[in-house]
């Protein structure tokens, strides 16, 4: 069977325990790989490689820095098709959406920081008559990138391009439960001809790899997608260190449509919003809210576009949705859909595990599951359940809807659907989210923003914010 290496000083290196955990390719629901069960030995020489690279990487010409990275994502476009497969295989989700959204999305994340680089530029102030201010922005050190599951390598590269790109160093832990596409990122980096310990990469358990990095007292920056749970324990080992964060957790995403919506447009994208990637991106739909004067036509049409979705081999073109994680978080996203009975809730469609045969018999599949008859504070409502499963709730008004849009902990996205300018532009300002969508859906720009309000995290991500946050600002005064 084969197995997975770390990759620390620019080398394929094995666990110092020895040890290795399971790799199950969840469409089957068997283990196919091995992987590192790394521990804070592991850390401890990884960030050591990561400090001995720092002088060299910071101080080479950010030109330089660029080229290494966009080769890199030369490389990523090169082997599409496989790592679109290693994803596909690691994490449930369907091929074709792998090669058209998660594949392609990592290597654009390396080629936009990669030419970021050679635009960054820091602001200068002048105090008229007085003094002129400049602000050097230098690379903060070796620094801690640890991502999920649900986009392994799209959220992977996202993390490590811009502190890469700053000329910081990397320790990163991917997400144990999908690995190899990081493995095999580890490939190409040594292809590219990355320096040695400018990246390292290290496997393992979240509470011993992840924390190890948390914890070391030199790693002076992590940058964690996960979930709130696992955010606040970061943010309490952080904080006696003063370790700058960068927090982007889980949502409960609010869906607004209004009766004077686009309504073919409004079905087909909150299809989308809800089930893509088996509604395991933080920024699902997960709770559609619709104007009563159009609720009913709404829940009809979309039930009947949720029986037409096809869950199957994530290796069949036709398949819609793939398996979800991991048997463990099927059974989470299962007990969701009890609770949502016990609490009243009617299942339209869906509701159960589903069954795909032949290869995939024993693979961790649910339906895509419509709930309604809800009310908007019950604990469907509240809280995360991140698989394919939402709820559809009527409001009365503007008013309602923006409060029910509030309602919960949780502020990452929202979408908002209305032909009404004035409306879109009101409601995009009262409704607590860090990104808002009008008239569509994961419409993004590396650009801008990225990250949310309330618990859904600290700090931004995207464009000059997270170069931002990979580099210490320093004001230079000068008299004149
Ligand atoms: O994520 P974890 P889990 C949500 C979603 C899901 C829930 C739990 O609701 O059901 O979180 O998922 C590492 N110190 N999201 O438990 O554990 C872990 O190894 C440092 C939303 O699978 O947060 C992995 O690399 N690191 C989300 C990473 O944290 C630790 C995406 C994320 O895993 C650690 C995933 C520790 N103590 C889940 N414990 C999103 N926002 O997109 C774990 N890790």
């Amino acid at each position: 069977m084969e197995k997975l290496a770390n990759y620390i000083n620019g080398q394929p290196t094995a666990p110092q325990s020895g040890k290795y955990l399971d790799n199950y390719n969840p469409a089957e629901g068997k283990v196919y790989s091995l992987i590192p069960d790394s521990d804070a030995n592991d850390v401890a020489m990884a960030y050591t490689a990561a400090e001995n690279a720092f002088a060299t990487w910071a101080n080479l010409p950010s030109a330089q820095r660029a080229q290494i990275l966009s080769k890199i994502a030369d490389l990523i476009d090169r082997d599409l098709e496989k790592l679109a497969l290693a994803e596909s295989i690691d994490n449930g989700k369907p091929v074709s959406l792998a090669r058209v959204m998660d594949i392609p999305r990592a290597s654009a994340n390396m080629r936009f920081y990669a030419t970021a680089a050679m635009h960054f530029a820091s602001e200068s102030h002048l105090t008229e008559g007085e003094a002129i201010n400049y602000t050097l922005r230098t690379p903060i050190g070796v620094v801690g990138c640890i991502s999920p599951w649900n986009l392994p390598l799209y959220l992977f590269t996202w993390k490590i391009a811009p502190a890469l790109a700053v000329g910081c160093t990397v320790v990163a832990k991917p997400s144990e439960l999908t690995p190899m596409t990081a493995f095999l990122f580890s490939q190409l980096c040594i292809e590219a001809g990355l320096p040695k310990g400018v990246l390292n990469i290290v496997h393992g358990l979240g509470p011993k790899v992840g924390q190890a990095i948390v914890e070391h007292p030199k790693i002076t920056a992590i940058s964690f997608t996960g979930g709130t749970v696992t955010g606040k324990t970061i943010a309490a080992t952080a904080a006696p260190m003063f370790k700058k964060l960068s927090l982007e957790l889980g949502g409960k995403n609010p869906n607004l449509v209004f009766a004077d919506c686009d309504f073919e447009k409004a079905i087909s994208t909150s299809i989308r919003s809800s089930f893509s990637n088996q509604g395991e991106i933080c920024l699902c739909g997960s709770r559609i809210l619709v104007e009563r004067g159009i609720y009913e036509k709404f829940v009809n049409e979309f039930v009947a576009k949720t029986k037409q979705l096809k869950v199957g081999d994530p290796q069949d073109n036709t398949t819609n949705l793939g398996a979800l994680v991991s048997e463990a978080h099927m059974k989470k996203v299962l007990s969701y859909i009890e609770l949502a009975k016990q609490e009243g809730g009617k299942i339209l469609v869906g509701g159960s595990q589903a069954k795909v045969f032949g290869r995939c018999e024993n693979g961790y599949f649910v339906e895509p599951t419509v709930i309604v008859g809800l009310n908007h504070t019950c604990r469907t409502n509240q809280e995360e359940i991140f698989g394919p499963v939402v709820t559809i709730i009527p409001f009365d008004d503007e008013n309602e809807g923006v409060m029910m849009a509030n309602s919960t902990p949780y502020g990452l996205a929202a979408t908002i659907w209305t032909e009404n300018l004035s409306r879109a532009h009101r409601v995009a300002q009262q409704v607590k989210s860090g990104i808002i969508w009008i008239n569509c859906w994961l419409l993004r720009d590396l650009r801008t923003p990225f990250g949310g309000m309330k618990q859904s995290g600290v700090g931004r991500e995207g464009g000059w914010e997270a170069m931002k946050f990979f580099t210490e600002a320093k004001n230079v005064c000068v008299k004149i």
